[in-house]
């Protein structure tokens, strides 16, 4: 059966796309759309068309599956010729998102109607792309190129209010939609009128033009390696040298070389992965969230601060919980300060800094966390402390509530037992600063409550987070891959790298800063307290704790830091002590090539991310790039550790695992069992997604 319906209203026909979830534009609704215009057409009782979609979405763009594949006839751009050739005026009805070749079916229409709540936007640049059936061609004839530019560049949505005083929607009705669209049609048969975008050029004035080409500057000055910004900004400038059908088919050679670029091959592994996140293995569409109306979070230092606010930017009332009441004012003061910043920042207003910080009901005591649907647990990391929390929250909190530990490491169920109630207890894990960053670890434990889980994963979304769910095990899923990576720098300084070739090495592969920048931000002493907690060492990173520089907070740490300087400076003294650390070793050391030093620092990542999958801890590949790309900065375009090792090749990762084990007689490098048995089969992480 084809996804378009074709239904005949007196003298209109109204073209229905009906492809759930979200009405993409698959080869079967691109050909249904042009087999229903050519039939309106050939049909004289007919004198105009509405094309109309079924469900929440309008059109959520092509259909991201398809891309990569051989393509299917007909061609987007080629249906939207058709429709805009149509010699009945045809009129999109737009109830929900119209996004990407979506948007570009509207475009191409004679008229454009939408409910309020509709959505209009031109996503691709996310996906590495650009638009790709005429929306660079369109939008500029339709709304000015510097509106339209603006659009793709930052690929924001706008809603229809905005877009009807644009002029990229021609009509805005709270209700009766498809009557509208109906009459629209109607009307423009009945006066003979046809407005085709493509044919429109009193947008595109000199005004326009310079207003555009300033704002092109700034995107390519901002652009860094990103292909498709250069690419955009080409085919938008066209809209004013060449006429539209040329300008088309420079946008379709430009969004084509894209598609196969393998940035944008990366994002669309992360489109789908960061969806996939919402499947949780055993918790289905039957299993309700528990409803959470108050939060309260025990703790008021830098973490528990930044959750609290968490909760109060998400308009969750929450109460904020200390011991005594001098720690609990610096806490607030502390969550009042950040709050001036984005006042000072213009990105809050002060009547929404008030309205916030008056959500946050600071408290001494845990019995204020009497009436809280959930408790976040954000005290100090030690298991003690811990255990006689829960065990006091287990006889204050309301009978269901969900308590939460914010752990980084320590075993969740043990927690759990100091309560009566393991059912409710689970972890939730976020990174710092919580109130920025987006990744939120919900770890799993055995015994945890499918609805606990499911109220802590709906709950991180609507606090703006991207919620993981993962099992139960030191370090989780995050953490426990960064440990591989810090011991690797580690190795790779006494080896003879030095941190600035280290860290070089991250920051040109594309994360914000590499792990001696990192640690020396974070500050040294963290580390090196757990590393004594748990009888581990590391000989430079001890030494250089021991010499008390630790990091910027110091002044030093394997940077120097004159004056507060936020960037690092090298450091001679580092360095040598370094080189005799490698001298006391007896290691003659050696020069890495940047290429040597990436593989040496992500290999074992990625074989502690196969361990995590063996175990289970993660459910699928997907899910630990999620974590590793919105927990740690690793590169959107280069897709997370699992897809970058599909990329390098499981094989070619195994065999230098090997050699790293064997140089360093530390059999923890050989390569996990899975990862020998993919690399063995020639298959990469992704054929575990797909069942293989
Ligand atoms: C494009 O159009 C290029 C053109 O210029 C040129 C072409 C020649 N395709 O997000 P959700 C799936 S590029 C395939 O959870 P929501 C999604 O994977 C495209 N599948 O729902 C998920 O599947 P599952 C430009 C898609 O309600 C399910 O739908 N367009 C597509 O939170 C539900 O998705 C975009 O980039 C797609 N295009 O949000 C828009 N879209 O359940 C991308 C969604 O199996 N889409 N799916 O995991 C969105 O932004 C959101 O999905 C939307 C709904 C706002 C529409």
């Amino acid at each position: 059966m084809s996804p378009v319906a074709f239904s005949r209203h007196a003298a209109v026909a109204v073209v229905t796309i009906d492809n759930p979830p979200v009405n993409a534009l698959g080869a079967a609704v691109r050909a249904g759309l042009v087999a229903a215009i050519a039939q309106a057409n050939a049909d004289a009782a007919i004198e105009a068309v509405v094309i109309a979609a079924a469900g929440k979405a309008s059109i959520a763009g092509a259909d991201i599956g398809e891309f990569g594949k051989p393509p299917v006839p007909p061609l987007l751009p080629d249906v939207l010729d058709a429709i805009e050739r149509s010699a009945k005026p045809v009129v999109a009805a737009i109830q929900g998102a119209a996004l990407g070749g979506g948007l570009e079916v509207a475009l191409a229409c004679h008229a454009r109607v939408a409910l309020p709540a509709a959505q209009l936007g031109l996503p691709e640049i996310r996906l590495g792309l650009i638009p790709g059936a005429g929306g660079t061609q369109r939008l500029p004839r339709l709304i000015g190129a510097a509106k339209a530019f603006a659009m793709m560049l930052s690929g924001d949505p706008v809603l229809a209010g905005r877009a009807l005083e644009w002029g990229l929607l021609d009509e805005v009705v709270s209700s009766d939609l498809l009557a509208t669209a109906i009459r629209v049609a109607q009307g423009l048969a009945a006066e003979g009128r046809r407005p085709v975008t493509s044919a429109a050029a009193e947008r595109l004035t000199e005004a326009d033009r310079s207003a555009f080409e300033a704002q092109a500057k700034e995107a390519l000055r901002q652009a860094g390696e990103a292909p498709n910004v250069p690419a955009l900004v080409e085919a938008v400038r066209n809209a004013f040298l060449l006429p539209f059908e040329q300008g088309l088919a420079a946008e379709r050679a430009l969004f084509l070389a894209l598609l196969d670029d393998p940035r944008a091959k990366a994002l669309r592994h992360v489109f789908f992965a960061e969806r996939a996140i919402a499947r949780v293995p055993g918790i289905g569409p039957a299993v309700t969230p528990r409803p959470v109306a108050r939060a309260a979070v025990i703790g008021a230092g830098t973490m528990g601060g930044g959750i609290a606010m968490c909760f109060a930017n998400a308009g969750i009332p929450v109460t904020l919980i200390e011991t005594a009441q001098a720690p609990l004012d610096n806490g607030m003061n502390r969550i009042a300060a950040i709050y001036d910043i984005s006042v000072q920042r213009g990105s809050l207003t002060p009547e929404a800094r008030a309205a916030r910080l008056a959500l946050i009901k600071p408290a001494v005591g845990l019995a204020a966390a009497a009436q809280a649907d959930i408790v976040v647990e954000a005290a100090f990391e030690e298991m003690g402390v811990k255990r006689q929390i829960f065990g006091e929250l287990d006889a204050v909190a309301k009978p269901g509530a969900i308590l939460a530990s914010n752990t980084s490491y320590l075993d969740v169920p043990t927690i759990a037992a100091a309560t009566k109630r393991p059912q409710d207890v689970l972890g939730m894990h976020f990174f710092s600063p919580a109130n920025v960053m987006k990744l939120l670890e919900v770890v799993r434990p055995k015994g945890v409550a499918d609805d606990a889980v499911a109220t802590a994963v709906a709950l991180g979304r609507r606090l703006g987070k991207v919620p993981v769910v993962v099992g139960n095990g030191f370090g989780f899923v995050g953490n426990r891959m960064l440990e591989q990576r810090t011991r690797a720098a580690e190795r790779l300084l006494v080896a003879g790298a030095l941190p600035y070739e280290v860290d070089r090495a991250l920051v040109d592969f594309g994360f914000r800063m590499g792990p001696f920048a990192m640690a020396d931000l974070a500050g040294n002493d963290i580390g090196w307290r757990s590393r004594k907690a748990r009888g581990l060492k590391a000989a430079v990173a001890d030494a250089i704790c021991e010499a008390g520089w630790f990091g910027q907070k110091t002044g030093r740490g394997y940077y120097l830091y004159p004056q507060g300087a936020r960037a690092g400076q090298r450091c001679p003294e580092v360095e040598a002590l370094i080189q005799r650390i490698s001298a006391e070793q007896g290691v003659t050391r050696r020069a890495f090539t940047q290429e040597e030093i990436l593989a040496r620092l992500l290999d074992p990542m990625v074989n502690e991310g196969a361990r995590i999958l063996e175990e289970g801890i993660a459910a699928r590949p997907g899910d630990i790039d999620i974590v590793w790309i919105n927990g740690y900065n690793w590169p959107a375009w280069r897709g997370g550790p699992m897809f970058w090792a599909d990329g390098v090749g499981l094989g070619v990762i195994a065999k230098r695992l090997e050699a790293q084990a064997a140089e360093s007689g530390d059999a923890a490098l050989k390569p996990a069992p899975l990862l020998r048995r993919l690399a063995a089969e020639g298959k990469g992480f992704a054929s575990l997604a797909s069942g293989g």
